[in-house]
This record gives structure tokens, sequence and C-alpha cells, in this order.
């Protein structure tokens, strides 16, 4: 057998990954052509690829790597666990310490009264198990025809049947024969791009609005929960208006919808708190929670449920679970990922130091010729490039050609900035120091003028 290493060359792997390799979502033959970058390794807020490059890392790998890269801890950790214990099941009546002291870490790190854990082994399992549980609920309280689950357009939950389904992502559903029945999409909040004329806080209201018409117009009889992200992430990083979320909570509360919060990305500090729902002042039913939980070390998700949902489902058997629910190693990376994140007091840092300054040097970046807005919740911004300030207009250019050219650009100056259509949004370890904060903001601002440069040269800045 060929042992494959990092040191083996970029064009021998790059081809062999192209012979083998199907990444998701990706048109692969585009990128077989093109050949993939290759990670060979990490430290702090830093990659390194196979050519040498010092990449910063302003996406947390995929808004996972909270507490940054290269932790021993964590390996050790899971080494000690794997000559242990390295798995069992949780079902049939048996159980392990270390689900047992996540589940009892994690309850006590939820606000009120979250204090129930389903394990899954991602985000997107962890909210196939929210679709089943909040219908199973109502079947449970004789309310069987409550089944309808309500969400937002542009929204992300997850890629499988079920949480693709969830998420508001046309693309997604064009493929596949999403969604499922029994899914509703309502507008997103996002006043940027869709506000028009409208003062912000009014906008939040009327898209908070448009849960309660939805409500009405399926009858109350038939819905069974919201979910929604705090603040979206792969959508673009959309801060909701200061308006939205109080009016939704008000509108769950009189309707006695469940609220399901996908803290997905939120969670774990993103914001400045354990979870977004406190940033947002959000009272949830359930929060679905995976990457920073463990800083993607390891993959675990789950479902963290409120006492009253638990102890209805706690009434039946609930005909579902994973392999991996609860996956010992997983576990115990989590755990310890947890114990890091408290002892080194991360979110203290998040809130008094990196989150500040960041936001300072965000913000700044509307001065940017290209830059319509710069907004930022804790550690997850986004700018909206635009070609006209005034007019909030998006390019003439099909949607995603000049974020394309943005992101470029940004990757050959070394910094992994993502684009959502022609938004560039970024979501760094939390233990980014003010320094590196400055190479991120130095190396972005270089990107938008080369960026600028290049729109100039190909006659790109006209409005559609
Ligand atoms: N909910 C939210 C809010 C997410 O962001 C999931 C659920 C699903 O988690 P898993 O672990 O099943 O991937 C996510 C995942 C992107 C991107 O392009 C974002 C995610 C996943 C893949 C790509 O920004 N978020």
């Amino acid at each position: 057998m060929t042992v494959i290493t990092n040191h083996m060359p970029t064009a021998e792997l790059q081809a062999l990954d192209a012979a083998h390799h199907m990444h998701p979502f990706t048109a692969n033959g585009e990128l077989s052509q093109k050949g993939a970058r290759i990670i060979t390794r990490a430290d702090g807020v830093h990659l390194t690829d196979s050519e040498g490059n010092r990449i910063l890392d302003a996406m947390a790998g995929l808004w996972c790597v909270n507490i940054g890269y290269g932790r021993d801890e964590l390996a050790e950790v899971a080494a000690r666990q794997m000559r242990e214990l390295p798995y069992y099941n949780t079902f049939f009546q048996t159980t392990h310490v270390p689900a047992i002291a996540l589940a009892a870490k994690i309850a006590e790190l939820a606000p009120g009264d979250l204090n129930n854990v389903f394990f899954a082994g991602s985000g997107s399992e962890a909210n196939d198990t929210n679709i089943r549980m909040v219908r199973h609920y109502w079947a449970l309280k004789g309310k069987p025809t409550k089944s309808v689950i309500i969400s937002r357009k542009n929204a992300y939950h997850g890629s499988s049947v079920g949480s693709g389904s969830l998420g508001g992502m046309s693309g997604m559903h064009a493929q596949g024969g999403l969604p499922i029945p029994d899914i509703h999409h309502i507008n997103q909040p996002h006043w940027w791009a869709e506000g028009g004329d409208m003062p912000e806080e009014e906008f939040g209201l009327q898209r908070a609005r448009e849960l309660e018409e939805a409500i009405l117009e399926l009858g109350e009889d038939r819905v069974a929960a919201f979910i929604a992200e705090p603040v979206q992430g792969a959508g673009g990083v959309i801060v909701p208006p200061d308006s939205y979320w109080p009016e939704i909570q008000r509108i769950c509360d009189k309707y006695e919808i469940l609220l399901i919060a996908d803290e997905v990305i939120c969670g774990f500090g993103r914001t400045g708190n354990w979870f977004g729902s406190e940033t947002l002042n959000i009272r949830p039913d359930i929060m679905t929670i995976a990457k920073g939980l463990s800083s993607g070390y390891a993959p675990i998700g789950g479902s963290i449920v409120s006492d009253e949902v638990a102890s209805v489902i706690a009434g039946d058997e609930f005909n579902h679970g994973y392999t991996y629910s609860g996956h010992p190693v997983a576990a115990a990376v989590a755990l310890e990922n947890l114990r890091i994140m408290e002892e080194e007091n991360i979110l203290g840092h998040v809130r008094d130091v990196a989150a500040p300054y960041l936001k300072e040097k965000w913000e700044a970046l509307a001065d940017h010729p290209l830059v319509g807005e710069a907004r930022i919740a804790g550690m997850m911004g986004s700018i909206a490039l635009t070609p006209n300030k005034e007019t909030r207009a998006g390019f003439a250019a099909e949607a995603g050609t000049v974020g394309y050219i943005c992101r470029e650009r940004c990757f050959a100056n070394n910094l992994v900035m993502r684009h959502v259509g022609d938004r560039m949004i970024i979501s760094p370890p939390l233990v980014i120091t003010p320094a590196e904060i400055d190479v991120l903001i130095e190396r972005a601002s270089k990107s938008l003028d080369e960026c600028y440069a290049e729109l100039k040269a190909q006659d790109l800045l006209h409005s559609a």
C-alpha cells in the first residue's frame, strides 16, 4: 500500500484527491482541473498548506475551532479515552462517564430550564432529532396535527434530508427532492438586502410579524415550532434588527409555539456569551449545538431540551438515536474543550478584548469604496460589497461573481475570508489576539483594494 503523507508533492496529492475524493458543496469536475488547496497542519489561528504558506484562518475552520488549533490537552484526552473506552453506545439502558459528564456540564452552562441533552454526531443530525422530537412532543400532548415547523428563507440548519428541508437555501431544495412535508419558510430579517426604504427597526418588526401571519394562515393547531439561528451564519452573517427577536419571542409565547434556537454557530462563545440566545435575549425550548462544543476537534452535536419538553418525551419510548450519540471520545474532547474555555476565561477575552477591538476595526472597513455595510456580532462579521453605497445596489454581474473575486484575493494574501454571494464573512477563532486582528484587517483591506482594482479593470462596477 502506498503511504500517503504530508511530505508528498502537492501535485501528486492533488491528483489523488481529484481521482478519489468527492468534496462537499463543490463542483468536483471544476475543482479537479484546478487542484484543491491542501492544508497540512495548524496552530493557534494559522493554517499551513502543502506549499508552506502560513494562512490566517478568519473562519475558524468552518465556524468551529473556537479555542484555536494545536491544543495538546485535547489530543491527550482523546488518546486516554480511546485507551480506556473507545466506544460504547448509550442505547439499551446503558451509559458511560464521558456522556454523563458532558450532559451535566452542558446543563450547567445552558440558560433557564434547558437541562437535558440528546446527543448527535453533528448539527444536521441534531436538527433531524429536533424535527422528530417537536412533532412527537405535540403528539404525546394529544395534538398530533401540530406538525408544521416554520423556518426562514436563507437559513442554514444542515445538509441531511430533514435539516436541509428546515434550511431555506433554494440551491439545496433544488436537489434531491427537498423539502420534506410540513416545513414552511418565512422571509429573513435581512435589512441591507431586502429592507428598501423602510427604517431598519420597522423592517425587523415587519419580518417578525410574518411569523404571526404564517401561524394564523396555517392555523395554530397545525404549527409545532419555529426554528432560527440567533444570528444567521452561513446565510451571510446577517445581524437582525434589534426589534426582531423580542417580537418573535412574543409571538412564540402567545401561540405556544416551541422555539428552537439553532446555536450551532452562535453557541460556545461566538457572540460573547455561552449561547447566542443569551446575547439576543431569546428563551428557546430547544437549542441545537455542534461545532464549538468540541472546537471542531471531534465530531459531536446535540439538542439541549427544556425540562417541560424532556418530561413529555420521557413518557414514551422515543424511537430515535444514532450509533455515535454521546460518543465517548468526542464527549471527552468536548468536556476538555469546555474546561479550557472556562479556565482560560475565553468568554472574558471575547467580551473585553477581542470582540470590541475587532468591532472597531471591522466597522471601519465600511469606509472602503466597495463596502456598503460592515456588521458584526461578537466574533462573527460580514461586509456587503456594493457598486453603490447610497442605493445599496447589488452588482449587475451574476450574484457571487464579485464575492468570488474578493475571496480569491484574500487567499492570495494568506487570509481565509469567505464569500456568501457578494457578502464577505469572518468568524475567527475566539482566542485571536489584537495583534492578529490587525493582520486580519490589513490583509482584508489589501484584498478589498485589489478586488476593487480588478472590478474596475473588468468593468464590473455596475449596479443591477
Ligand atoms: N445549523 C447551523 C446554524 C449551521 O451553521 C448546521 C446546523 C449543520 O451542522 P453540521 O455539523 O451537520 O454541518 C450548521 C453547519 C458554510 C457552512 O458554508 C456552514 C455549515 C456547514 C457547512 C458549510 O458556511 N454550518
